[in-house]
């Protein structure tokens, strides 16, 4: 069976568990603590030296890391990822864009704001460059978004899935989105094409990190 090492508030690691589960693949789902420095642990870094979750382990022991190259990696072969050279390229366009415009000010702006204990006061020259970044990536979606139904072609493709989990979970790094009516709209429909699985959703087979052998549920 796959296994996701993965971090349950994570957004990049809710990327993975979305498509995997959109897709009907079962996988064991293994909890990797980074608030607690278990991507720290010697046992976590032999399978990924940069020390990241998500990371896919495959039946046969390989592992890849980076969450778009999991995704684009699973859904090849599916209607997720289009067949057309140039739907591919468009795919792989706004997967880059997630990277470099989107994540830089809108997933810092809520890991360090929310979920680090003390991270606003140490990051506070940080929240103005957030804001501009993350601003700036919303107005290119929702101009993009203003007549269409999802980004690229005409159904949901693994754009979508790499553009929601930090787009929906905006607000909790201070960003307003009801300026964004057309973002507020795909949101809502990929919610529906995804089953409405929320940040906390796990598959039935989850374990968690423990130092030792990873224990094997199920
Ligand atoms: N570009 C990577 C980013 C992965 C990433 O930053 N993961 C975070 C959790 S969302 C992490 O593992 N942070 C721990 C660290 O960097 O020390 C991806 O998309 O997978």
């Amino acid at each position: 069976m796959l296994k996701l090492y993965s971090t349950q508030s994570s957004g990049n690691s809710y990327k993975v568990r979305l498509l995997l589960a959109r897709l009907g693949r079962p996988f064991h789902l293994v909890e990797v603590d980074i608030f607690a420095g278990e991507h720290r642990t010697p046992q976590f870094l032999a399978l990924n030296p940069e020390g990241r979750v998500p990371l896919l382990e495959m039946e046969d022991g390989t592992v890849l890391g980076e969450s778009n190259a999991i995704l684009f990696y699973l859904a090849e072969g599916t209607e997720l990822l289009p067949a057309d050279r140039l739907e591919r390229a468009e795919v792989l366009r706004w997967m880059f864009f997630e990277q470099n415009n989107h994540e830089p000010g809108i997933a810092q702006a809520r890991f360090w704001l929310r979920q680090v204990r003390g991270g606003r006061e140490l990051r506070t020259h940080d929240v103005d460059r957030w804001m501009e970044e993350g601003y700036g990536a919303l107005r290119i979606m929702e101009r993009h978004l203003e007549k269409r139904r999802f980004f690229v072609g005409e159904t949901l493709t693994i754009a979508d899935l790499a553009l929601y989990p930090h787009t929906w979970l905006a607000p909790e790094g201070d960003f307003e989105l009801a300026t964004f009516p057309a973002i507020g709209a795909w949101l809502a429909r990929v919610a529906r094409e995804t089953g409405g699985l929320d940040l906390y959703w796990q598959p039935p087979v989850s374990s968690r990190l423990v130092t030792g052998p990873v224990l094997e549920a199920g």
